[in-house]
């Protein structure tokens, strides 16, 4: 028995020593998932595109710096509500039941953060929900109410709904400090999701970045003005900058010289919810730009550059104050000595297009929104400047942070734990194809349903509801897919393997005949008419 004893012993120990990591990898790592709202990749100075080179976001950037940078990962659904229902059920939207915005998520089911707690985790999420209904799982939980506000913006806390002044999203990494500061038991791992609103539309700035970017000047994409020929789901879309933006709300352009009055602006709250302080500063930034534009008179296609000029200067302005804030995140957690022990992530909940085919928005199956920018630090086991090239989707962002945790997968989750890829340990392919369902039609936009299948060099993608069409991309050749070569003889045999990927993919994952739901015409007419 001894003798076997110590087989077991010294068995047990050479194990330890084969994995030179083990003896620092702590039991069950925090967890810091701060995630904004339609961040494009194109504005992460880490993914390299030229418009992000001109407004840098460094902060964001440590993360990829100090760990791994995912270049193709991607969401399952292109819109916020659904985007976080898979984030916390590890489950596509017709299995967690969370299609579309505006439906109210079944939190009864089980969830990421209800799995930790289980761990011994504790569990917090402040800033954006947008699932309706209270959060189920948390220790704690502060949320904006609905979309929320970028100024003065009401939070909702247990039974109490509160406007907290100042600008949104300072407020919510004020939140995310004073957990990690006051509101923990300091002997648990936690888990914190922090979830900004910006750069969610209106994109307001807060004051300190008002003027940015007034000097810079974007590039914008060579598909700014594009026919979207062969493409009949893109010339029906009402996402275009400089056809469908509201030139107050959006654009922020006034009635005339010298006037503060704003152009079309619907919500009228956006605005009238500052302070009038706030509104005072904010009104001496925009009125000289805005009296140098009708100096200018500009019509047509130089009116549509500068309108997207003025877009892309906003955004990048709600962008900076995220990166301030991460900054500020990542400068805690290090001053504590907490980085050693902390999985940090920076995510966003889809992609986001910044005038590619001319569009604003996301929605689409097409790169810029499917894409989901994705950063992972963990020093402990993920090599600083790894790059992850796997197809990997926010599908697999429960499983992967179970498994660090030590805790067993479920088996009704339909992602694939991300670690393996992380700490440099998978084998073989990790996935081949990645499966797409967008639904949100009639809706905002007017973006109809489709489904697909994109690999790693060509997507398959159905247009369906009130038009039946098919678009198939060859991303090498077309990355800016504007060659849809659907029954294009030379394809003939891709065509059909991708046709035969996608059905075995929705196979399994169990998607039946009725995720394929059609509208009444009356009701997309009208819809048109409405959003129009
Ligand atoms: C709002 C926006 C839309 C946006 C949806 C969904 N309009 O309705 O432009 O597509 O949210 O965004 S707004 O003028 O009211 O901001 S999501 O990120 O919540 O899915
Ligand atoms: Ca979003």
């Amino acid at each position: 028995v001894l003798f076997i004893l110590s087989l077991i012993i010294t068995g047990c120990k050479n194990e330890t020593q084969e994995d030179p990591g083990n003896d620092k990898k702590p039991e069950r790592p925090n967890i810091v998932f701060i995630m904004t709202d339609d961040h494009a990749a194109q504005a992460i100075s880490a993914y390299g595109h030229p418009v992000s080179q001109l407004a840098p976001t460094p902060n964001i950037d440590r993360i990829a710096n100090n760990g791994a940078k995912f270049q193709n990962n991607f969401c399952t659904n292109s819109i916020c509500g659904p985007s976080r229902a898979v984030i916390l059920t590890g489950k596509f939207s017709h299995i967690n039941g969370f299609r579309m915005n505006g439906e109210v998520f079944d939190g009864s089911q089980p969830t990421l953060p209800k799995f930790l707690k289980k761990e011994g985790y504790q569990t917090a999420i402040v800033g954006k929900w947008h699932l309706h209904g209270q959060p189920q799982g948390f220790d704690y939980w502060n949320i904006l109410n609905d979309q929320g506000n970028y100024y003065n913006p009401e939070f909702i806390h247990q039974n109490d709904t509160t406007i907290v002044n100042g600008y949104a999203t300072d407020i919510i990494t004020d939140m995310g400090l004073d957990w990690l500061k006051s509101n923990r038991n300091k002997d648990e791992p936690f888990f914190l999701m922090v979830h900004h609103k910006a750069p969610h539309r209106n994109w307001m700035p807060p004051i300190r970045h008002i003027n940015t970017y007034d000097s810079v000047t974007f590039p914008l994409p060579d598909t700014y003005f594009s026919k979207h020929e062969g493409q009949v789901a893109s010339q029906q879309q009402l996402q275009t900058i400089y056809e469908d933006m509201y030139e107050g709300h959006d654009l922020k352009m006034t009635v005339s010289k010298g006037s503060d009055s704003l152009r079309h602006n619907p919500w009228t709250s956006d605005f009238d919810r500052m302070t009038a302080e706030q509104r005072k500063a904010w009104n001496d930034a925009y009125r000289p730009k805005n009296d140098a534009f009708h100096d200018k008179n500009l019509s047509g296609r130089e009116l549509a550059e500068w309108k997207g000029q003025r877009y892309l200067r906003d955004y990048m302005g709600t962008v900076q104050a995220v990166d301030e804030g991460v900054g500020k995140i990542l400068d805690y957690l290090e001053e504590q000595g907490l980085t050693e022990n902390t999985i940090i992530v920076y995510t966003t909940d889809q992609g986001f297009y910044l005038g590619e085919k001319g569009f604003f928005d996301k929605r689409f199956m097409y790169e810029e929104s499917l894409a989901m920018p994705l950063m992972i630090q963990y020093p402990p086991m993920v090599e600083k400047g790894t790059i992850i090239d796997a197809l990997t989707q926010n599908l697999d962002f429960a499983p992967t942070f179970l498994d660090f945790a030590g805790a067993e997968i479920p088996e009704a989750m339909q992602g694939k734990s991300l670690k393996p890829l992380l700490t440099g340990t998978n084998e073989g392919e990790f996935r081949d194809a990645v499966y797409y369902h967008y639904y949100d039609f009639p809706a905002f936009h007017m973006v109809k349903r489709h489904y697909g299948v994109r690999t790693e060099r060509y997507k398959l993608i159905h247009f369906y509801d009130d038009i039946d069409e098919w678009e198939l991309y060859d991303l090498e050749k077309d990355p800016k897919e504007v060659n849809n070569l659907y029954n294009n003889p030379e394809y003939a045999e891709i065509q059909e393997n991708l046709h035969a990927e996608l059905k075995e993919l929705q196979e399994k994952y169990e998607v039946t005949e009725e995720e394929f739901q059609t509208t009444p015409k009356e009701k997309v007419d009208q819809a048109y008419r409405n959003f129009a």
